[in-house]
């Protein structure tokens, strides 16, 4: 059964600062960090191999955990558990009619969780991002400048390391969880206490990753390698307590939103006839169930290397190194499926709206993220070709990984059948997704030169490899992030994003995009070497027409943050409820969204891209309907 929080009496604005919320939230993660780190140090006492080095890794780590319990409880993520085990009633959701105030706590209202999640991961996404441009100065002149080599190659970890955690949840986080329910007919998710739980993970996340800075950075790039992950400062400590708490957000979210699409599709809604970019969110569910547990084992293996003694990665006393590659890239490979496939996602679900035609092939599409879904578990060793794997399961991996492109490729014919002979409307959603299918095209062909075995050993290690993952995760999964922004963001704010602005920045994005990262493919093949600040002086002005595309790359952001300020606070243009003219059920609601989503949960009748197709009845039956009299 469902109980509401009632509405809460008028109080002067100061008095909501106190109580559960995300200020309680920071002073109690902070006295659990010094509570944690003096039991730490407690415990550190008298155990020699912990003297033997200058720095106290249990002490820090103890830091983190009773940080985060700080942090947790002072949301107020144990109240609930805590009055079930005293016996009081079941409820579903909290918190939901706070007003401002909801955006700032344990909310259980998916739609506040997706906001949430678009204005948190996009701090840290931003601060990723000027760890880009920061490397970028650097990369400037062909010796060391601005930052010691340690020092670069920490600030190469933390914007590696940053930006992949945070773009794990890039569109799930704020789309997925804004949506899905609508798009299914649903008023909730499954699990909503879950789901505020999987954003509130994010931002300590976060922030005990930018701690490393004060504990001696990161040696290892994004990837953690032992045995320099075990050996490496206590910086290592933020890393992997950081990571697993995305690998645990990420997990969690995927369990959640696969039992809310399996289980909670209005009537009417069968599988032919699921949005697209539903079935994009099922695939990712299944690869983040599947695949994070294995990070977050992988790296309590670490953790427990450099805390407790353990060997686990250390051939010294009987562990392998070669392990923590295998497990990393069991996970880490999907990983890349699952930054990529809500993409796929979002492009084919804009796509008819915008060309007014059917989604051509929607069984196929549905099979190929299938297809990818299963494959991408069977080729993680192709990032080991060079790490001294057995020689004899280099073709089947390179096989496997080659394989790929088949299911990938339908997501192309879908694209290419759609558009054909479409009556295109260019706007900024429409030019993000379009985008999206030229540079992942470029992507992909250069992801094929690194799953052959020959080309990798000449290119790995080369920013040829640096060139093709931002061809991927840049110019794929960021791109088609804008589109869905540009596309949603109207029905989850209620106003209008300024559409001249929009253009501006899809066009300097764009073209400063291709200008910054195509010629890391031939400094590549000039065997420019990835994760050093110094290179050959010829590559120099090669690299200065980086840089300085990388930094009008960059600012091309601060004109969608512009926008974003611009339209949300100054012009609050109202937004028309379906502006778009979409068939999707998402817009069949009023805008702004009721709380409950419907009125009555709806009846889907027909499938959602039934664009000019004659005698196509409406998406679903949202209103009342009359039910036969008994005995009729
Ligand atoms: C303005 C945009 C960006 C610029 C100019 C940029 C630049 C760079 C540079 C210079 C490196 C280090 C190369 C090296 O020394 O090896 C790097 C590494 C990396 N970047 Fe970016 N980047 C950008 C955006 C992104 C985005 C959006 C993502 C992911 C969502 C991303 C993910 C990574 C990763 C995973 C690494 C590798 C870290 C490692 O080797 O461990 N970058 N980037
Ligand atoms: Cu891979």
């Amino acid at each position: 059964m469902t109980t509401y929080a009632a509405e809460r009496p008028l109080q002067p604005a100061w008095r909501g600062l106190i109580g559960f919320n995300m200020f309680t939230a920071l002073a109690l993660g902070a006295g659990g960090w010094f509570l944690g780190a003096w039991i730490g140090g407690q415990i550190a006492v008298g155990n020699d191999y912990l003297i033997a080095t200058d720095q106290n890794d249990v002490g820090i780590l103890m830091g983190y955990l009773f940080g985060l319990i700080g942090w947790l409880g002072g949301l107020g993520f144990f109240n609930y558990p805590v009055s079930r085990l005293l016996g009081r009633p079941a409820t579903v959701r909290e918190k939901e009619s706070g007003g401002a105030a909801r955006y700032f706590t344990l909310c259980t209202d998916h739609k506040v969780v997706g906001i949430q999640y678009f204005f948190g991961v996009g701090i840290f996404f931003f601060i990723g991002g000027l760890n880009a441009m920061l490397m970028r100065t650097e990369l400037l002149r062909p010796v060391e400048r601005a930052w010691p080599a340690g020092q670069y190659l920490s600030l190469m970890s933390l914007h590696g390391t940053m930006m992949i955690m945070m773009t794990s949840a890039f569109i799930l986080g704020p789309f997925g969880n804004y949506f899905v329910p609508l798009m299914i007919g649903a008023r909730r998710m499954a699990f909503p206490r879950i789901e505020a739980l999987t954003f509130w993970l994010v931002p300590p996340a976060g922030l005990i990753l930018l701690s490393a800075i004060a504990f001696g950075g990161i040696p290892t790039g994004w990837t953690g390698y032992a045995p320099l992950g075990t050996e490496g400062r206590s910086g290592m400590d933020a890393y992997i307590f950081a990571f697993m708490l995305i690998g645990l957000s990420l997990t969690l979210t995927g369990i959640n939103l696969l039992t809310t699409i399996l289980t909670m599709r209005a009537p009417g809604l069968t599988w032919t006839r699921l949005p697209i970019f539903v079935w994009g969110v099922l695939s990712t569910s299944i690869l983040m169930a599947l695949a994070a547990p294995v990070l977050i084992a992988a790296l309590l293996m670490e953790l427990m290397d450099r805390a407790a003694n353990t060997s686990f990665y250390l051939t010294s006393s009987g562990g392998s190194p070669y392990l923590y590659e295998n497990l990393f890239w069991f996970f880490g490979h999907p990983e890349v499926y699952i930054l990529a496939l809500p993409g796929f996602g979002i492009v084919l679900e804009i796509l008819p709206v915008f060309a007014r035609k059917p989604l051509w092939g929607y069984k196929l599409a549905v099979a190929g993220m299938l297809g990818v879904t299963f494959l991408s578990f069977m080729v993680w060793q192709h990032h080991l070709f060079v790490s001294g794997m057995n020689s004899g399961l280099r073709p089947f991996y390179m096989l496997t990984t080659e394989l790929i492109s088949i299911p990938t490729g339908f997501i192309f014919l879908n694209a290419m059948g759609t558009l054909w002979h479409g009556r295109i409307r260019f706007t900024v959603p429409m030019l993000f997704a379009l985008a999206f299918f030229f540079n992942f095209l470029i992507g992909g062909l250069s992801g094929i030169f690194l799953s052959d075995v020959p080309s990798d050993v000449t290119t790995h290690g080369s920013y040829f490899v640096m060139a093709h993952f931002h061809y991927t995760i840049m110019g794929g999964l960021v791109f088609a992030f804008f589109a869905a922004v540009y596309y949603w963001l109207p029905k989850m704010t209620g106003v209008v994003l300024n559409e001249r602005l929009g253009k501006i920045h899809f066009w300097l994005m764009f073209v400063f995009f291709n200008l910054t990262f195509f010629p890391l493919f031939a400094a590549g093949f000039l065997d420019m070497p990835r994760r050093v600040s110094t290179y050959a002086p010829s590559l120099q002005t090669l690299n200065d027409f980086v840089s300085a595309s990388a930094f009008v790359l960059g600012s091309s952001m601060l004109i969608f943050i512009a926008n974003l300020i611009y339209s949300l606070v100054f012009a609050r243009i109202p937004a028309a409820e379906n502006p778009w003219a979409s068939r999707g059920l998402e817009w069949q609601v009023p805008t702004p969204v009721p709380l409950e989503n419907f009125e009555r949960i709806p009846i889907v009748n027909s499938g959602p891209y039934e664009y000019g197709v004659e005698g196509a009845p409406p998406t679903a039956t949202l209103g009342p309907v009359a039910v036969p009299a008994a005995g009729s």
